[in-house]
């Protein structure tokens, strides 16, 4: 995301809080008419901020430019997370339900005290909310019809779930002879976290539809056919995830691959572009006139719309069409100028690719709560061609998943060197992972981490804590000169559990401070880091680690998942510390040591 829309989101939420908490309606109006000027602005905050035309910005008063200037400098505004603070999070959450304004949601908590969705849902049922001033038995229902629809759309799958169920459809239809080649789209071949439907493309000059609803027929995951066409066939999985086949000509290939493969939002503004040249984008080509210029190719379309290729994992309007440009018209300084973070100015896209990681960085053994020894953990990770590979099982606090108290760790550290011993071809780290407590300490004491090559440390429990508590403890577990990477950071699970919610931009800058590496951790339930925090890394600089965290060996190709997570971060090769080789990553940790002794 730009800064400008994180700003104007800012500026939009607090206006939303402010008037729940009953302020002025003059100052709501003006914070809300900042959020719009921001959204609205094709000029990014930064520059303006820069060359002193915030403050001359007719609708922007001094205070709220003021404000701006504190988010640019500091990643937040203290006086909105005050604000924010002063609301519970489920009274936020109720705006989400349609119907639900900040009218309503200001009633439903200070007339009937409620501060969750399962309370509203509750009282809802219950028919006490009647009472209300304003709130009809219809008003209400409509609420309640709402509610239950938004619970319905959360019930979207994980990107885990959803990649192997389109990878085999698409190998299905491929082998239908007239099918020239078939492709997944969508939020999938975006790599989002989870997935509302998967779209399929097969590509066919003829007419197949029939065949393609004969193969779907037979299958065993086929639960129910829902539309067959000559152009579209949908159907659900037994899962209950729907699946849209479409059959596009071969002169639309790249442009069907492009529309559908969206995001929405990247395409409105490619469809912007296309107009400002006079040209017409859609999911059958980039027309002038009447004449196709581009479509068989999404390549093709890029290049003529002047734009460099981006990988789908980019396009979710986040400054990634300004990217493209920048790059295709070999814009070095101004590229350097927007993208200070892109120092090397590329004008091709190197992505970042599975093959580049060259070991894991997290793993369990069962010497805690994974499923396999250490000898096994190694040789699978021989195996798949990794340099490397760290142990690194729970630390003592994590009883429910066995682990290990002091003296047992020292047992385990003799033990994982005995394998290494004995292994040739890959080099074992002794590592753990150690619980950081609720207060930021960890789960062992210094003089015992010593004794490790490589510690991660990661939050399990007290996952509920505060915004503040939150970042406090991250940053103070970044601080410590003898951990080398934040596990999962947030502990968040996917469509699940919310997890910390530390204020990010703080953790990533003790992370720089400290040299510390951040963890994506690829586990298709954690994705932790996410997308945007992985941007927010990347753009300061602190070097990332995309490990599998595997209790098992099936685990370990988990790392899609993790790639595919940075990727959408904007992450390439040289962000991941473990694509380095393994000697380039043993100086990295005795840089590490020397700095801090
Ligand atoms: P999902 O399925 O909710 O996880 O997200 P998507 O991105 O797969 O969305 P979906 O399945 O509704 O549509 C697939 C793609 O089709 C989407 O990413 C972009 C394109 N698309 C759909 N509707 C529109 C639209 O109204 N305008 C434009 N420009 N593109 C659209
Ligand atoms: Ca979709
Ligand atoms: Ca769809
Ligand atoms: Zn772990």
């Amino acid at each position: 995301m730009s800064t400008n829309t994180d700003i104007s989101q800012l500026f939009e939420q607090t206006a939303d809080v402010m008037a729940i908490l009953g302020a002025n309606s003059f100052r709501v109006l003006a914070t809300r008419k900042v959020a719009r000027l921001l959204h609205d602005c094709p000029r990014s905050v930064e520059e303006l901020a820069g060359s002193g035309e915030l403050d001359n910005m007719p609708g922007i008063g001094k205070h709220s430019a003021e404000k701006i200037r504190e988010y640019l400098r500091t990643g937040h505004i203290s006086e909105f997370q005050e604000l924010v603070g002063q609301v519970p999070p489920g009274v936020l959450a109720m705006m989400n339900i349609s119907g639900v304004g900040v009218k309503s949601a200001a009633l439903f908590w200070r007339e009937a005290g409620i501060t969750t969705i399962e309370e509203l849902r509750r009282r809802l049922d219950d028919g006490s909310l009647l009472n209300l001033p304003g709130m009809g038995t219809k008003k209400l229902a409509k609420i309640k019809e709402n509610l239950a629809f938004s619970a319905a759309q959360a019930s979207r799958q994980r990107l885990g779930e959803a990649l192997p169920i389109a990878r085999e459809f698409c190998q299905l239809l491929q082998t239908i002879p007239a099918v020239r080649q078939t492709a997944f789209c969508g939020s999938l071949r975006r790599g989002r976290e989870t997935i509302g439907d998967i779209d399929i493309l097969v590509c066919s000059d003829a007419a197949v539809h029939q065949q393609i609803q004969a193969s779907l027929a037979r299958h065993r995951q086929v639960a129910a056919m829902l539309a067959v066409g000559e152009k579209k066939i949908s159907f659900r999985t037994d899962r209950g995830l729907q699946v849209d086949i479409r059959v596009v000509p071969t002169p639309s290939w790249g442009a069907a691959m492009q529309y559908f493969t969206g995001s929405k939002e990247h395409n409105v503004r490619l469809r912007e572009l296309a107009a400002s040249k006079n040209l017409k984008l859609n999911e059958w080509g980039l027309f002038a006139g009447e004449k196709a210029i581009a479509g068989e190719t999404e390549e093709g379309i890029y290049e003529a719309l002047g734009l460099a290729w981006i990988p789908p994992e980019m396009r979710e309007d986040r400054s990634e069409v300004e990217l493209a440009r920048l790059m295709r018209d070999h814009a070095t300084a101004e590229l350097k100028a927007a993208f200070p973070f892109l120092a090397d100015a590329p004008s091709t896209w190197q992505t970042l690719q599975v093959g580049d990681i060259r070991g894991d960085l997290h793993t369990h053994t069962v010497a805690s709560d994974g499923t396999r020894t250490i000898a096994e953990m190694v040789a699978a990770a021989k195996r798949l061609g990794y340099e490397y590979i760290a142990i690194t099982d729970h630390s003592k606090s994590q009883i429910q998943a066995n682990g290990l108290n002091p003296q047992r760790l020292l047992e385990h550290i003799a033990a994982v060197h005995a394998v290494a011993r004995n292994v040739q071809g890959i080099h074992v780290l002794a590592g753990a992972e150690v619980d950081i407590l609720a207060d930021g300490t960890l789960d062992y004491e210094d003089d015992l981490l010593q004794k490790l090559d490589w510690v991660v440390a990661s939050p399990h429990a007290a996952l509920t804590q505060e915004t503040d508590a939150a970042t406090a403890r991250l940053v103070r577990a970044a601080a410590h000169p003898l951990v080398h990477v934040l596990g999962h950071p947030t502990g968040r699970l996917v469509a699940k559990r919310r997890g910390l919610e530390p204020d990010m931009p703080r953790v990533v800058m003790a992370a720089l401070r400290s040299g510390v590496a951040l963890e994506i951790n690829a586990n298709d339930w954690r994705l932790d880091l996410r997308d945007t925090h992985v941007r927010l890394a990347v753009e300061a600089g602190v070097p990332l680690c995309i490990n599998t965290d595997a209790h098992s060996l099936e685990d370990f190709t988990q790392m899609d998942y993790g790639v595919l997570t940075a990727r959408r971060g904007w992450a390439r090769k040289a962000n991941i510390l473990n694509t380095r080789s393994g000697a380039e990553l043993e100086r990295w940790i005795q840089a590490r040591r020397n700095t801090n002794e």
